[in-house]
Order: structure tokens, then sequence, then C-alpha cells
């Protein structure tokens, strides 16, 4: 819990320059799956995770880019891809629930 409300504080005081744009993405976890196994976005884009198990399950990334705590039922996690890349994550309860995250560099304002 008090690593969402840390979360929601970055959000909050976000860049005030930052582009009016604010991209987001969710994936669902259900059955023991991540519902998108594979998402592309952004440069900037907040992608949430949210568990529709009974079981609890992790967003963990595999390069230590970000983790999320044992999140129980319909709780989410968040985390905000700066940088371009492919970030691969695992369960760390369910190592066999994988999924990646391919963030593309923004693009140019004015196109
Ligand atoms: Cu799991």
């Amino acid at each position: 819990m008090r690593i969402r409300l840390a979360m929601v504080a970055l959000l909050l005081a976000g860049p005030v320059a930052a582009p009016a744009q604010m991209e987001s993405a969710q994936v669902e976890i259900r059955a023991h799956a991540f519902s998108a196994p594979s998402v592309t976005v952004k440069a900037g884009t907040t992608v949430t995770w949210i568990n529709h198990d009974d079981d609890t399950h992790t967003v963990t990334s595999t390069a230590n880019a970000f983790r999320s705590p044992g999140l129980d039922t319909d709780e989410t996690f968040s985390f905000i891809f700066t940088q371009p890349g492919t970030y691969e994550y695992y369960c760390t309860l369910h190592p066999l629930m994988t999924g990646k995250v391919v963030v593309t560099p923004p693009e140019r304002s004015g196109t």
C-alpha cells in the first residue's frame, strides 16, 4: 500500500512541463496469465497491471527495472516507462507467468 501511495504521489508531482498527453495501458492478470503477454507503448506511458485472480501475483522485471509487491485480488501496480527498450517481467510466485513491455521512443511533437 505504501508503494502505491508513493506512485500516486509521483504522478501528482510529475514534471509540469511534460507533454499534455499522458498515455496509459493496462494489463489484466487472470487465470495465472498476463492478458497481454506483450504490450507496445510509447515512452512516458504508465502501464497498470490489475490482478483478477484469487491468488497473489507479482509483476517483477527480470532486469530489476520495476518490482511490484504481492498483488492480492483486484490490487494494481503501475509503472511509468520513460526509457525506450524491451522490459521482460514475470511473477515471482509463478515463474511460468511471463510478459513483456516494449517501449518505443516518444513521437516528436508537431508531426
Ligand atoms: Cu503469480
